[in-house]
């Protein structure tokens, strides 16, 4: 089918809503709209980026079907660089159903998985990395993620890339250059000179690919472990961050025996809670099971908030779990402030956290805190990546100007560097593997 054949497909979920858009793109959009759309009088003819009050009209049962909101954008100026239309009807299954029935009749056809973006890039509206950022921008599971995604679709990755990419042309230039007129001076290219702009190159991907653990860390969340001796108050504090009462909380220790999570975004960060058995040292039968358990998590946490009763002494069981975790990255909580301080002072609480899970005093601060710690400062002035397609094609690009670095001959380095070009070109899509492609729109939903 030719590229440019007329798709159609409902932009919004199938349910019950006050409008739904059903979308229309392609070579014949306004023919069909001329036979399915009865504008209200005095409309003559359609002008670029206006909305239409009027009916949408089947022509073959001759009867109105909704009264909508008819939006028009000419080519190129449209999300996929063709006519569009935009129709926003009463948010009725069966009214999306009949709509895109009538379109189809009319010669339009159901748009496949992001079909609408994927035209978008062949139309050279928006690169492969804007279109990967279109479908972050929708899943975005935090307020970080979303502006990260954001950023992206604007272009700062690519702008990135492209300057990368500018960059390696301009050695490749210089190489060429001086492999062709190697006896004219003024071309020769000296090593150390070569040498300097690759190694600049390097850092600079060394860089951005030490931000992607952060990146890929924000669009799929944080795992904070709450730990700490039994009864130190963990579950009040989880219920807490969560909102609700999720855990078990009760005076007995040994409340908590199996782990408990659960997906939240707190200060704009998307976060897996998990909340914990308390620990002790000579646990034995199920207790012994439930710290095996917490445990196993130990490991894989990003960050641990390890709490203590703030109304009782420091006990050796404190002690142990500071040690236990003494390699992980942690912040110290002492709970229960509301009550009589007891705990004392000691080295290890020297920068804790004092806090009421009970009454939620100072859990702001605590927040804040678990941000700090998790977020590098200047998060938000960085160029972040977010997905393994594109920490695995800047590290493969890394390794071609690592070989371009230990070359012996500079056709072995213009043929490194014609490499890094290439991969690059697939990061941004200006080389397009079909299958890559594929495996991307696949990702998306109908009707983006
Ligand atoms: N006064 C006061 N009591 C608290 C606070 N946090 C928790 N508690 C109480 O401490 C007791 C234990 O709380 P939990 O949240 O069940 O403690 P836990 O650490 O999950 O206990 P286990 O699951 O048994 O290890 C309950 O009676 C809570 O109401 C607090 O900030 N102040
Ligand atoms: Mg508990």
């Amino acid at each position: 089918m030719s590229p440019n054949d007329t798709i159609a497909a409902c932009a919004t979920p199938v349910g019950y809503s006050s409008i739904a858009v059903v979308r229309l793109s392609g070579g014949g959009v306004f023919e069909i709209v001329k036979k399915i759309f009865r504008p209200q009088p005095g409309v003559v003819d359609f002008k670029a980026n206006r909305v239409y009050f009027g009916d949408f009209y089947d022509p073959e049962k001759k009867c109105i079907i909704d009264k909508i909101l008819l939006t028009t954008f000419f080519a190129p100026h449209s999300y996929t660089g063709e006519d569009v239309v935009e129709f926003s009807c009463h948010g009725n299954p069966l009214i999306v159903e009949r709509i895109l029935g009538v379109l189809v009749s009319q010669g339009a056809r159901i748009a496949r998985r992001g079909e609408f973006t994927k035209r978008a890039l062949l139309n050279g509206k928006i690169d492969l990395i804007q279109a990967e950022a279109v479908l972050d921008t929708v899943y975005a599971p935090c307020e970080q993620a979303r502006r990260i995604a954001l950023a992206q679709y604007e272009g700062k990755l690519s702008e990135w890339v492209y300057n990368l990419r500018a960059r390696i042309v301009d050695l490749l230039f210089l190489i060429e250059a001086s492999l062709d007129f190697s006896e004219e001076e003024d071309t020769s290219l000296d090593e150390l000179k070569t040498q300097k702009i690759l190694q600049e190159l390097v850092d600079d991907l060394e860089e951005i690919l030490k931000g992607a653990e952060t990146g890929i860390k924000i669009k799929e969340g944080y795992q904070i472990l709450i730990m700490g001796r039994t009864n130190v108050g963990k579950s009040t504090l989880f219920n807490r961050l969560v909102g609700f009462e999720r855990a078990i909380v009760h005076p007995e220790p040994g409340t908590t025996r199996d782990y408990i999570e659960e997906d939240i975004e707190f200060a704009g960060i998307f976060v897996r809670l998990y909340d914990t058995a308390g620990f002790f040292s000579k646990a034995k039968g199920v207790d012994f099971k439930a710290v095996q358990k917490t445990h196993s998590l130990i490991e894989q946490a990003d960050l641990i908030l390890l709490m203590f009763d703030g109304s009782e002494p420091l006990n050796e069981e404190d002690i142990n779990l500071y040690n236990l975790t003494k390699n992980r990255r942690k912040l110290q909580v002492v709970n229960k402030i509301d009550l009589n301080f007891r705990i004392g002072q000691n080295g290890l609480l020297s920068d804790s956290i004092k806090i009421s899970a009970k009454s939620g005093e100072n859990i702001d601060l605590l927040i804040a805190n678990i941000k700090r710690m998790l977020l590098p400062k200047n998060v938000e002035q960085q160029v972040l990546i977010t997905r393994m397609r594109h920490i695995e094609i800047l590290k493969s690009v890394r390794g071609f100007l690592k070989n371009a670095l230990n070359a012996q001959t500079l056709e072995t380095v213009a043929f490194e560097l014609y490499t890094a070009l290439n991969r690059l070109g697939e990061l941004t899509g200006q080389v397009m593997r079909k299958e890559i492609l594929d495996r991307i729109f696949e990702e998306f939903c109908i009707g983006k």
